[in-house]
């Protein structure tokens, strides 16, 4: 459907779906009534308003990118991004607290079914939805969200872990939570996977089971397997090893170490720590 002006859609009743290919053109959709609208994919110069019911990105086999430019979401409305991107490409002041804002509510009570910016695809276990201000990965932005100018904010279906949003959990995701890890008031780049702000041992067993996955490239089916759990534990443990004792030459705090050890009950050496971090 393109659109060539500003363009309300009601649907209803709430039993009611409306299937689309996709929503394009230089314009705002505004969807209305307790119905779903269903489309493959909404790539619209204006903004989407959905003051009740449903808005429903659909799976086809891999991210598709989608993109408006304000996201307006009434308070027992959703969108639901099930395994897609989105780009919220705005002007003048931010709109990553809002959107964040959004996803806090469509994250519900972790399992990604309530009102507001959702995931049916998520489980809140191992997928979620994550997002980032553009400018804040200093310029590396991940393939599915295309071109984007610095105001941006960028959502995504991914696993728990992907600070980065990149569709993999490694070693970079790693250092972002490491470095923030005991902090609070942080988002997701910074490693607060679940939205409760605090960055901790939470988050990091979410990175930990994901480390070393990847999303599939073009499928939703198995996730790639990731390493060991032995080797998760290495790898982590030497990471952290190495900034303790960079810690400790400089006498300077690390930010967000103090935490770690706070947290730790056995802390001989830094594998231990991180051995007793998993555990818990
Ligand atoms: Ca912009
Ligand atoms: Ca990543
Ligand atoms: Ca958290």
């Amino acid at each position: 459907m393109q659109l060539a002006r500003d363009t309300t859609v009601t649907i209803t009743p709430a039993s009611s779906v409306l299937t689309l290919a996709s929503v394009s053109g230089p314009a705002s959709l505004t969807k209305a009534g307790a119905g779903i609208l269903e489309a493959n994919q909404i790539d619209i110069a204006g903004g989407l308003n959905v003051s009740a019911g449903n808005v429903k990105l659909l799976d086809s086999g891999g991210a598709t990118r989608n993109a408006v430019t304000s996201l307006n979401i009434a308070g027992v409305a959703t969108v639901d991004l099930a395994s897609n991107a989105l780009v919220v490409d705005y002007t003048g002041a931010s709109v990553a607290a809002a959107v964040r804002s959004l996803l806090v509510t469509g994250r519900g009570t972790g399992s990604w079914n309530a009102a507001g910016l959702t995931s049916s695809t998520a489980d809140g276990t191992q997928t979620a939805l994550g997002f980032v201000e553009a400018s804040d990965l200093g310029g590396a932005v991940p393939p599915v969200f295309g071109t984007v100018d610095s105001t941006a904010v960028l959502v995504r279906y991914t696993l728990m872990g992907d600070a980065d949003l990149n569709g993999s959990v490694d070693s970079v995701d790693f250092n972002f939570l490491a470095a923030n890890f005991g902090a609070s008031s942080q988002k997701w780049l910074e490693g607060d996977f679940n939205y409760d702000g605090a960055v901790d041992t939470v988050d990091f067993n979410s990175l930990a089971a994901n480390f070393g996955a990847a999303l599939p490239a073009s499928s939703f089916g198995a996730l790639i397997p990731e390493p060991t759990s032995l080797a998760i534990i290495g790898l982590l443990g030497v990471s952290l090893s190495r900034r303790l004792r960079k810690n400790k030459a400089s006498g300077r705090p690390v930010h967000g170490m103090r935490g770690v050890w706070a947290l730790c009950p056995a802390r001989r050496d830094a594998n231990t720590l991180v051995v007793g971090l998993i555990k818990q």
